[in-house]
């Protein structure tokens, strides 16, 4: 029966026989013994798969949707790897039906997908598309009929192109609260879990004023302190959104990068210096979002660039959640020192190792603190790793196996600091692997692969890498391996 509905899909026999034909002998009395239960997750902990639209659907211009700044970008010379685009990606658009099956086949009860805004709403605000709605109707009864509770992230920096301004409009942010709305109240027969954003440092700064990401701007600091304001005042306004329109018992949370702090060294001092560092370095962001205002640090550093806050807005800012979900890849380590500030952020030495992306920085215990910070200094109800994994340059072998070993050794090792922050007692509820396939990279294009599934391009084959393997044990032992 499995193996029908594979060939009904199109995934080809080897791949699909590859990870379904993985057997797991003896994994659950392995499992059980003492020593694999010292590094068990609690009961119901949630393993879970991550991707972002733009980088996996392609189906740029089907059924109505409209373009979106990522659209744009790619599309204009010199901004992306060898001007690659999103139009094709995974081609996930036509092909989600196989991509529930891989992540059938590994096992995971939950999968963090995110909608293009403008395949809802093609100029960003009504009229509605409904085709599109569709397709994630479509997508979402998919995941509930393989037993996969989707968590939805409604912005993953796919804005529609059509709005006026982009970001640097509060126009833009009211959009965003009825986009989030419409979604809630269409989608929530579907959706109980919600995420409003992604990264507001890679939407705003990194798109608005190092011009790095769409739309590619480089504006001043001024201009740029509103974009962050105005990124973090839609999650605010989305939180609220979904509380207003979503069935009763939904859950709301965001995914957010903050810049993960660890102390050089696990002593008392360094330790009190990193949490301090971790907050006043997420100041803009995180931090104005669990406390509902800009610490003074943050106000003084800017000055008259601070950003202009109407009254509400950090109240809304500051909507409470019920979880915070963090995406977590690199550390940056912080030492006690002498000065007014009592800590100093340490750089990376030359030697210090990373993988196949150059800022990917390698140090696991990131993991563990970026939980530990966030639960130490705002005690939410519930923690989740929302991204973690890394690239990897993977070359199928003769047999056409990708054996990954490196981000096995790059999993395990974050994996190991999950569980710790587990046994210690954070609330940590879940954990999204990035990703679940190769995918279109940002501005590197298809140049950097991060997936657990490698993707021919050319034939939009999936194979499961030794990585998707080691993952599915893991999820199966529900414990460290
Ligand atoms: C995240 N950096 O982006 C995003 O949420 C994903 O869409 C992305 O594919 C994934 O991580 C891997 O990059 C980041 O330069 C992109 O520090 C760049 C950085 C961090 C996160």
């Amino acid at each position: 029966m499995e193996k029908f509905t594979r060939r009904q899909f199109g995934m080809s026999a080897a791949a699909a026989a590859a990870l379904a034909g993985v057997q797991l002998p003896g994994i659950a009395a392995h499992a059980a013994t003492p020593e694999v239960q010292k590094r068990a997750f609690p009961k119901g902990f949630l393993w879970g798969c991550a991707t972002a639209a733009y980088q996996i659907e392609g189906g740029a211009q089907d059924d109505g949707r409209g373009p979106s700044v990522w659209d744009v970008f790619s599309h204009t010379p010199g901004k992306t790897f060898n001007g690659e685009t999103g139009d094709v990606a995974d081609d996930s658009y036509h092909r989600y039906k196989e991509d529930v099956l891989l992540l059938k086949d590994l096992g995971v009860k939950t999968y963090r997908m995110s909608l293009s805004w403008s395949r809802i709403f093609p100029t960003g605000k009504g009229p509605v598309n409904p085709a599109g709605l569709d397709y994630y109707k479509r997508v979402l009864d998919e995941l509930h009929a393989a037993g996969i509770t989707p968590y939805v992230t409604l912005f993953h920096w796919d804005l529609p192109a059509a709005l006026p301004g982009g970001w640097q409009s509060r126009d833009t942010v009211k959009a965003f609260a009825d986009y989030a709305a419409f979604v809630a109240k269409n989608l929530g027969d579907r959706v109980q879990h919600f995420m409003t954003t992604n990264e507001f440092t890679c939407f705003t700064d990194i798109g608005y004023r190092d011009g790095r990401f769409a739309p590619g701007l480089k504006l001043p600091a001024a201009e740029a302190n509103q974009v962050r304001h105005h990124g973090i005042l839609a999650h605010g306004l989305g939180v609220q959104a979904i509380r207003a329109n979503a069935q009763p018992g939904t859950e709301v949370g965001l995914a957010e990068n903050a810049t993960v702090m660890v102390p050089v060294i696990e002593t008392p001092e360094h330790i009190t210096a990193a949490q301090k560092a971790f907050r006043e370095h997420n100041a803009p962001f995180l931090t104005a979002v669990m406390e509902g205002r800009y610490l003074d640090v943050y106000l003084e550093k800017e000055g008259a660039n601070a950003p202009k806050v109407q009254p509400g807005d950090m109240e809304a800012i500051s909507s409470k959640l019920d979880f915070v979900g963090l995406n977590v890849y690199t550390p940056t380590y912080v030492r006690a020192d002498g000065s007014a500030r009592g800590y100093a952020i340490d750089p990376r030495p030359s030697s210090y190792p990373h993988m196949a992306s150059p800022w990917l920085a390698i140090g696991p215990e990131c993991l563990y603190w970026a939980i530990r910070n966030v639960s130490d200094l705002w005690k939410p109800k519930g923690v989740f790793i929302t991204e973690n994994g890394c690239s990897s340059d993977d070359v199928p072998n003769a047999e056409g196996r990708i054996e990954d070993i490196d981000r096995v050794m790059y999993l395990r090792n974050h994996i190991t600091n999950l569980q710790r922050a587990a046994s210690e007692g954070y609330p940590i509820k879940g954990y999204f692997l990035w990703s679940l396939l190769d995918n279109f990279e940002w501005a590197d294009g298809y140049s950097k692969r991060f997936g657990i599934h490698y993707v021919d391009f050319k034939t939009q084959k999936r194979t499961p890498k030794l990585s998707a393997e080691y993952y599915k044990a893991v999820i199966t032992a529900n414990a460290v391996l």
